[in-house]
């Protein structure tokens, strides 16, 4: 019996990276995992916080999400589909695992020396500028832990990108083990054949919500007229032809990426796509990349927009799936409480 636990940011629309990379892995999870299976997907607002949110488009941005994993075909009747923060289990758990995780081992997460490089680099100084910084960006891998083993999660679909931060979760896990009564299993990484996008405009950079150019992304509620004139506009190259090579063609190679994802969600690579190219233009290509886009998002999209009006129900799934989520998470709180000498 597998529990597998994934969870999305609400700090924007969701764009064509999430969805390939994630969402719809998420839903083929729905599809192929076994009745026994829990799945749980969780919007993780207080991860969001970790960047400055502005309180207003952070609640909207919640709502919105909840609508679209609904949208993509998530079934609150078989996944457990929830708000973080409607879970005070996590922060609590994530509090007693910071108080066994190791200072170095957070010091050495990938995530949070690109955040110091960065703080450097917006002063141009070699001292960190601390008021860039907040202790929760240091500490969120341990919150990410706690969101995982707080549900004794087993397997976890994430991308390549979280695989450290996966495995600091199996180290905190093992040190509770041995510092307590094991209670613990190890979450697994549950290996998705997921696409990495990169941004429209920069594909030196993924594609990305928070990117201030709104034309480097395909939100899933653009309009057709919207993914036409974002793809005519895609930043690609000057050489003739078509040919797959991230290296020196990363923007045309980032369309033939996401063309073999849209057409074929078994993994169709964009080398695979680019021999249908030989004797074509970025033109054409561009035309049928902003088709299948269309094809793939125009169900979700008209979903979306008809469920973000439907704020009764947005509030009854995520009222329903906190209450289930938290079901469950108390049966592991109470062990941990006891474990610990709290109870
Ligand atoms: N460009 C991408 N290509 C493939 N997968 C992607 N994901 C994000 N961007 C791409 C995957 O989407 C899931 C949810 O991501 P998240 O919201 O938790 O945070 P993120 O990875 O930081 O995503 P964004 O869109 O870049 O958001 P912001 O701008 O807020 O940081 C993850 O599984 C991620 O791998």
């Amino acid at each position: 019996k597998r529990v597998i636990l994934s969870g999305i940011q609400p700090t924007g629309t969701p764009h064509l990276g999430n969805y390939l990379g994630a969402l719809s892995n998420w839903v083929q999870l729905q599809r192929d995992s076994s009745p026994n299976d829990t799945l749980l997907y969780t919007i993780v607002g207080w991860h969001a916080l970790t960047l400055p949110q502005d309180p207003k488009k952070l609640l909207q941005s919640r709502r919105e999400m909840l609508a679209t994993l609904l949208a993509i075909g998530l079934d609150p009747s078989r996944s457990i589909i929830f708000h973080q923060d409607h879970n005070p289990h996590h922060t609590e758990l994530a509090w007693i695992l910071s108080c066994l995780t190791p200072f170095g081992k957070l010091k050495r997460m990938t995530t949070w020396k690109s955040r110091l490089a960065d703080s450097r680099n917006a002063n141009n100084e070699s001292e960190v500028n601390e008021s860039l910084l907040n202790a929760g960006l240091f500490t969120y891998p341990v919150l990410q832990a706690a969101d995982i083993l707080v549900y004794r999660a087993t397997h976890v679909p994430v991308g390549e990108d979280q695989t450290q931060h996966l495995e600091l979760s199996r180290d905190i896990a093992q040190i509770f083990n041995q510092t307590y009564k094991r209670l613990f299993t190890l979450p697994e990484q549950l290996s998705t054949p997921s696409k990495r996008i990169l941004s429209l405009k920069n594909p030196a950079t993924k594609m990305s919500k928070s990117a201030p150019d709104v034309q480097s992304r395909i939100l899933l509620t653009d309009s057709h007229t919207q993914i036409k004139a974002k793809i005519r506009s895609a930043v690609t190259d000057s050489i003739t032809g078509v040919t797959y090579d991230p290296e020196t063609r990363p923007g045309t190679s980032n369309l033939l990426t996401i063309l073999g994802a849209c057409t074929n969600r078994e993994g169709r690579e964009g080398s695979d796509v680019a021999a249908d190219y030989r004797s074509k233009g970025h033109g054409e290509l561009k035309a049928d990349v902003a088709e299948a886009i269309e094809e793939l998002l125009r169900g979700p999209r008209s979903e979306f927009g008809r469920l973000r009006e439907e704020r009764g129900y947005l509030d009854d799934v995520a009222k329903d799936g906190a209450e289930k989520a938290r079901a469950l998470s108390e049966i592991t709180m109470l062990d941990v409480r006891r474990r610990i000498g709290l109870s």
